[in-house]
């Protein structure tokens, strides 16, 4: 077994060698029965995290929350919030995570708090309370909100407050208040509170939403606002200043361009973002999440394509197809039913070839699927708000159960699987969402006594990206662009050449080897043997130096 390279942090972008890997807390591991994941469920698993090979691990919020949007919804940004555990627990996972060489970045939700954060309790209490102005108010008078502008889990993003006859803006959740970048005293709190956990020994931050927080509600611009550079340019000198730090941007609306401004090094901003283009690529045009288009490949050989060689010197790639927000990617783009096993190994290969930061989401390493579940079982607010709106809207509901069946956020929320105790060794009570009921077969117990699992496949993914520099550093070039069952692609740098080939199908395609690859080495394939026909969902990392 190779053994976990411990990466050298001091190095000022350690991050462009590492492998990330999300934990979503609420469904990793529960200690105390109570069907919720939590702190010391991660400690207990962290041996199988340093067996995987990751330098660092992403924790969705474990801050204090009154859960309404699953920790996205702080409500104390310095506070562990019960459910997960104490602040001690928190301190032993940083520390036992940095003794296996893993870093903690945790999720920092800096666009907006809970509405039952103090700062917006105060606010309520009147006009001129000094933390109103935390917040985004207008006069009015009910009913007649500012403008229509919609919230992205449905309804309106105005909430009336009869007693201040104002609205307070929100994005997301009335319980989710937007909060005011332009308060000053408002963004050194909260660099305080960032400054609490980098002295803690967090080695990152994930950042929620974080070209939302320059917003101009009266003109409809919800981010990218003409003040976000200064704003983050102020929030990287004034709570990142350690240079080893490593930042992530989930910036829904990140092009190249944007891309190239968040992250170049000389900037001082982020380290790099979670931009979406690939991942909005199968949902129509103009049209939501919800509304289901068969994926392209050229359509997503372009795009990985353009954003590859649109960063490469001028810019970092974050490399991911699954998240908390996303279903799982073996489902929506590689066959969850007879070929899961080798398309989960083919889409692991063909996003750890590229150049970029790679995070793998919980349970992608075991080809964990989606799930179906009845309406009722869903928790997510997302879902129960499309559900409600679509059967207003007429919608027939079978049609609406396969848009959240494809596209729910649930599907990534499910308990991870790790043997075939009941609940999956989960928790020993009911959990908080239901177990997939593939569990029996896909679990990490099973995967780890494989030698052929996802898991293995996974970790010598992860070890090739510190063996061979051209993972790192290598420049991109697109194969047979218009063809719509391979993935092909060349990395070179100085004499190290790779290609990787990936049939995107269930069916047998030949593939034309490039003369200049006739003589390499198979560095990794999820097929035995050396045919050029390629067999269902094959994939092969061919190496040559010369
Ligand atoms: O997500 C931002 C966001 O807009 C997505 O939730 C998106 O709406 C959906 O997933 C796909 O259409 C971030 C967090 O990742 C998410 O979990 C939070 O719910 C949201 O912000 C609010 O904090
Ligand atoms: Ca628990």
């Amino acid at each position: 077994m190779v053994k976990k390279t411990v990466l050298d942090k001091t190095e000022r972008a350690w991050w462009k060698k590492a492998v990330f890997y999300q934990i979503y807390p609420k469904s990793f591991q529960d200690t105390n029965g109570d069907g919720l994941g939590d702190l010391q469920g991660i400690i207990e698993r962290l041996d199988y995290l340093e067996t995987l090979g990751v330098d660092g691990i992403w924790l969705s919020p474990v801050f204090a929350s009154p859960q309404a949007d699953n920790g996205y919804d702080i409500s104390d940004y310095c506070a562990i919030d019960p459910m997960f555990g104490t602040m001690q627990d928190m301190e032993t996972l940083i520390a036992e995570a940095k003794k296996r060489g893993i870093s903690i970045i945790m999720d920092l939700v800096l666009n907006h708090s809970s509405d039952e954060h103090w700062w917006f309790q105060e606010a309520l209490k009147s006009r001129d309370n000094p933390y109103h102005d935390y917040y985004v108010w207008r006069d009015g008078k009910a009913d007649c909100p500012p403008n229509d502008m919609g919230s992205v889990f449905g309804g309106s993003a105005w909430t009336y407050v009869p007693h201040l006859k104002q609205y307070y803006f929100h994005q997301f959740l009335e319980k989710q208040p937007d909060l005011n970048w332009e308060n000053e005293a408002m963004r050194k709190e909260l660099y305080k509170a960032i400054r609490f956990w980098v002295d803690k020994g967090v080695e990152g931050f994930r950042l929620d939403v974080i070209d939302q927080i320059a917003k101009e509600p009266d003109h409809k611009i919800t981010a990218n606002g003409p003040r976000l550079h200064a704003f983050l340019q102020e929030l990287s000198r004034e709570a990142f200043m350690e240079a080893g730090l490593v930042t992530v941007g989930e910036t829904w609306s990140a092009n190249i361009e944007r891309a190239k401004l968040f992250s170049a090094e000389e900037r001082k901003e982020l380290s790099m973002v979670f931009q979406f283009e690939h991942i909005c690529l199968d949902q129509q045009e103009g049209k939501e999440k919800w509304d289901i288009l068969p994926l392209s490949l050229p359509k997503l050989k372009e795009c990985v394509c353009r954003w590859q060689q649109g960063l490469h010197t001028e810019g970092w790639n974050s490399l991911f197809m699954n998240n908390h927000d996303l279903p799982r990617i073996v489902s929506r783009w590689g066959n969850d039913a007879e070929y899961r096993v080798e398309s989960a190994k083919m889409l692991g290969t063909m996003l750890h070839g590229l150049q970029g930061t790679p995070y793998i989401y919980q349970g992608e390493e075991l080809g964990m699927t989606n799930i179906k579940l009845d309406i009722a079982s869903y928790v997510d607010p997302e879902i129960q708000n499309m559900y409600r709106e679509r059967i207003k809207r007429g919608i027939p509901e079978a049609e609406i159960m396969e848009s959240i069946w494809a596209r729910g956020r649930d599907n990534a929320r499910t308990p991870m699987q790790w043997n075939t105790e009941r609940f999956a060794g989960f928790s020993t009570a009911e959990p908080w969402l239901p177990v997939n009921a593939n569990y029996e077969a896909i679990n990490a117990e099973n995967a780890l006594n494989d030698p052929d699992s996802v898991f293995w496949y996974y970790q010598k993914l992860i070890a090739l990206r510190k063996q061979y520099a051209v993972l790192q550093l290598g420049d991109f070039t697109l194969l047979c662009p218009k063809d719509e069952k391979i993935f092909a692609y060349v990395r070179r740098w100085n004499d190290q050449k790779l290609c990787v080939v990936c049939n995107f199908t269930a069916e047998e395609v030949p593939f034309a080897v490039p003369a200049a690859f006739a003589g390499a080495q198979i560095l990794l394939t999820n097929y035995a043997g050396k045919s050029w026909v390629l067999r269902p969902y094959e994939a092969k990392m061919l190496y040559l130096e010369v």
